[in-house]
């Protein structure tokens, strides 16, 4: 049996423990029992599905952030998502992380959808990034269709009222009402849209394969985005 194979057959006998087959960091950092209380940040890799960027670039930008700012979190974590096992984000960047000694209890890596991730993988965050558009819109696909979905019109009125455009490279903190099921049953207060680098010809501000220009785009989202968390845990 594959692994894949294996995993669905025990879905059906054991959903709690499926989730730590598929994302062992769970279950390690669940059991000192005070996760839940653990600020953490979940985050998409920003601008690498439809905004086309190049997975290997994206992921030592990645790391290079991380590294920066793990030691500034205190307790938090952040924590990187993407929806299946085949990502190549995810594995590039735990390969990577590895490599560079990151603490896998302030930075790990999670399959799962981002706006499921307590109730569908028992991974408490309580601030979600939103790799968005410009317009700041709901839809569009990607992760920005499924936040804005999951999250009700509260969002996009929340959104509405702190900006109304983003440059790519700069972000937006949205403390999510309580009205939104994502608070109610993710636990998510925050919601931080940020704007990647585009290299989609087909999308707006697309930069045409300039990976200098793009790269330092990237780090800037990155560094937009966690001093946003940092400024909501502080
Ligand atoms: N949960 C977790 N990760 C997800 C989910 C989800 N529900 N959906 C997608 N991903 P993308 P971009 C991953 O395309 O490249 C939108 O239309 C996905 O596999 O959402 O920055 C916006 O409106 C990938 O790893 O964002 C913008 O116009 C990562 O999230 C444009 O796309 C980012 O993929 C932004 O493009």
């Amino acid at each position: 049996l594959e692994g894949q194979e294996i995993t669905s057959l025990l879905s059906d006998a054991a959903g709690e423990e499926v989730k730590r087959i598929e994302n062992p960091e769970v279950a390690s950092v669940n059991q000192n029992g005070s996760s839940s209380d653990v600020p953490t940040l979940a985050f998409p890799s920003l601008s690498t599905s439809d905004f086309q960027f190049n997975n290997e670039k994206a992921s030592d930008v990645i790391i290079e952030k991380v590294e920066e700012y793990v030691n500034k979190l205190g307790n938090a974590r952040l924590v990187l998502v993407d929806l299946t096992h085949g990502s190549k984000i995810l594995s590039l960047v735990r390969a990577k992380a590895a490599q560079k000694h990151i603490n896998p209890k302030m930075f790990f890596t999670f399959v799962g959808d981002i706006t499921r991730l307590y109730t569908g993988g028992g991974l408490r965050c309580n601030v979600i990034a939103n790799a968005a558009n410009w317009r700041l819109k709901p839809g569009g696909g990607g992760v920005n269709a499924a936040i804005f979905s999951a999250a009700g019109p509260a969002l996009e009125v929340a959104t509405a009222e702190r900006a109304k455009s983003l440059y790519p490279g700069n972000s937006v903190i949205v403390p999510l009402p309580s009205t939104s099921p994502l608070c109610d049953g993710e636990g998510v207060t925050h919601v931080i849209h940020v704007l990647g680098p585009n290299m989609n010809p087909r999308r707006p501000n697309c930069l045409h394969g300039d990976y200098v220009k793009g790269c330092e785009i990237l780090r800037k989202a990155y560094t937009s985005l966690f001093e946003g968390f940092l400024s909501i845990v502080r």
